[in-house]
């Protein structure tokens, strides 16, 4: 009698140990499978802040493309384009406030931005769809 209870008692521990251990080890692999996509999410979100305007006074004239297409300037400030080829293009703001750079063919132009937040688009008009943003915030 006193064999048979013993037997029955370790049984019990040993039906324990291994329920906790598979309940451990399930919850382990769950919460990493899901830190690990969180992880990955925010490399995401990264990627899509680095499309939002950048904050610089400084943009490059390419071929076709202004770099960065969309900057953010605080109010007031002199923006400077800097053509990085002999190719003829302008820098034309939708709004007629703000001064334009006339075609060049290098060097460059700088204007000041005005005191009013908000977007400003400009484009060059000799080539459809080189277009940029300056935001002033
Ligand atoms: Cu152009």
């Amino acid at each position: 009698m006193k064999n048979f209870h013993v037997g029955r008692a370790t049984h019990w521990m040993a039906m324990s140990l291994m329920l906790a251990v598979a309940g451990c080890g399930g919850d382990s692999g769950t919460n990493s499978g899901g830190n690990t996509s969180n992880t990955g999410n925010t490399g995401n979100t990264g990627g899509g802040g680095s499309s939002g305007p950048e904050i610089t006074t400084d943009v490059t004239v390419g071929n076709n493309f202004f770099s960065p297409e969309d900057i953010q300037v605080v109010p007031g400030a002199t923006v400077t384009w800097t053509w990085s080829s002999n190719v003829r293009h302008n820098v034309t703001f939708a709004d007629p406030g703000i001064n334009n750079s006339g075609d060049r063919t290098g060097g460059d132009y700088a204007t000041a931005m005005p005191m009013a937040t908000g977007m400003y688009d400009y484009q060059c008009t000799i080539h459809s769809g080189m277009d940029g943003s300056v935001t002033v915030e």
